[in-house]
């Protein structure tokens, strides 16, 4: 089985990590291919970055189709670009916010979010309502660290987030965390064994779940929203991206 874990921005060290941590978890037999687009922004923060980052996450779906990929996981918590994306592949297309959101909700009444910036959280709330999640999120809560942050070793980033944790599960009652940036992926044990209740990474939940809608032989449905694009020229930085039928 192949799958394409795309991180949407373009930092390949954590591109690399987010890698390691989809491989820590596939099964026997399953090949991760770990990309990053070469145009767009170096990490994601704002809207402005989540928009322009779709065209190159865009661009490694198209790659991943004429290299035969299976199943695909959007590697950032914003969830950019799933639906365009979904539309342009064959094979399922799972974001780590909707992975990790669904899974925490398997484990427990109630869940919080522990993510980047302030900023992200209208995002992560947009996202627990339209996955059905509004019930079960309890908070979205931000360490105010920016995404890049995470690739210095020696920050303070990982115990910040770990007190965060610990305030989610004491002040909103969160029976479960969930980790609201791909660049936390590799904080999942750390933070699991400090804070007494399950943790979740939203790439490797994500990787899981491609890979068993993959095993049980479940596409994408094209009756409707998700059929192809329909065949268009597009103009100027975006003639690459013409559809053709
Ligand atoms: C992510 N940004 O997962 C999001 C996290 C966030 O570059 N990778 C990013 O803060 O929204």
């Amino acid at each position: 089985m192949l799958i394409k874990v795309i991180n949407p921005n373009t930092t390949s060290s954590m591109t690399g990590k987010i890698g390691a941590c989809a491989r820590a978890v596939a099964a026997p037999g399953t090949r991760i291919e770990a990309v990053n687009p070469t145009m767009g922004p170096a990490s994601i923060e704002s809207h402005y970055d989540e928009a322009l980052a779709v065209p190159g996450l865009l661009e490694q779906i198209a790659l991943g189709e004429t290299d035969g990929m299976d199943g695909y996981v959007v590697a950032c918590f914003g969830d950019p670009g799933l639906d365009a994306a979904r539309e342009l592949a064959r094979g399922p297309v799972i974001g780590i916010a909707e992975a990790a959101m669904h899974t925490a909700s398997l484990l427990g009444r109630g869940f919080s979010v522990v993510t980047t910036l302030g900023r992200t959280t209208g995002r992560a709330w947009e996202l627990a309502h339209r996955y059905g999640m509004s019930g079960s999120c309890r908070n979205v809560r931000a360490c105010e660290i920016p995404v890049l942050d995470l690739e210095l070793p020696g920050s303070s980033a990982r115990e910040s987030i770990t007190q965060e944790c610990k305030r989610a599960v004491e002040d909103d009652g969160a029976d479960v965390i969930v980790l609201g940036c791909a660049g936390m992926a590799d904080l999942c044990r750390h933070i699991g064994e400090r804070v007494g209740v399950p943790v979740v990474d939203g790439v490797a939940a994500a990787t899981k779940t491609v890979e068993s809608l993959v095993a049980l032989g479940l596409v994408t449905s094209t009756r409707s929203e998700y059929a192809g694009p329909p065949a268009k020229h597009y103009d100027g930085l975006l003639g690459g991206f013409t559809i053709t039928r």
